[in-house]
């Protein structure tokens, strides 16, 4: 099952401005920045509140013009692309929701921020919400 919000995605065009931007507006953190190439981002985990008990936003600006988050901005403008909730085992969780109807985007789970595992719900099975599934690094 899930056990908490891991993080809710944002999606930026540009990530050093945004950076700046949730630390000036929002006093959050910035805990970590990666590159991603399997998932075509650039991206920083920026902590709310007093590390780490208040939960993540995470802000991902496209790496390519044709990477997810591209499109995303040339579809919607920037904005929640994504909610992500930890789970302790993607395998499982992705059986279970495979298991109610819904597609999950790959069939075996993928490198996410920091070594996690991750897996997708499709945002057309629930509700418009891309829902996202890590599992943490051990
Ligand atoms: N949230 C809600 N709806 C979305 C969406 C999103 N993030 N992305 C696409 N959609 C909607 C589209 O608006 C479209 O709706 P309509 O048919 O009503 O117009 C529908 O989904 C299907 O669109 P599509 O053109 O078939 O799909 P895309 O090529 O845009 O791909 C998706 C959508 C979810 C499969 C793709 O974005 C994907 O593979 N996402 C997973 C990977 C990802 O997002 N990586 C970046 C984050 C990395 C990380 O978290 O580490």
């Amino acid at each position: 099952g899930l056990l908490r919000i891991d993080h809710v995605g944002v999606a930026v065009a540009d990530l050093d401005a945004a950076i700046e931007f949730y630390s000036r507006v929002f006093g959050m953190t910035c805990v970590h920045v990666e590159e991603n190439q399997d998932q075509g981002v650039r991206e920083a985990m920026m902590s709310v509140g007093p590390t780490p008990a208040g939960g993540c936003v995470q802000l991902l600006a496209p790496l390519s013009p044709t990477s997810a988050i591209a499109k995303f901005l040339d579809r919607s403008g920037p904005g929640v692309q994504q909610v992500a909730y930890t789970v302790r085992d993607v395998e499982a969780a992705a059986a279970a929701l495979r298991s109610r109807g819904m597609r999950l985007l790959y069939d075996a789970p993928r490198r996410g921020t920091a070594g996690s595992r991750i897996n997708f719900v499709h945002p057309k099975d629930a509700g418009g919400v891309l829902v996202e599934l890590v599992e943490p690094p051990r």
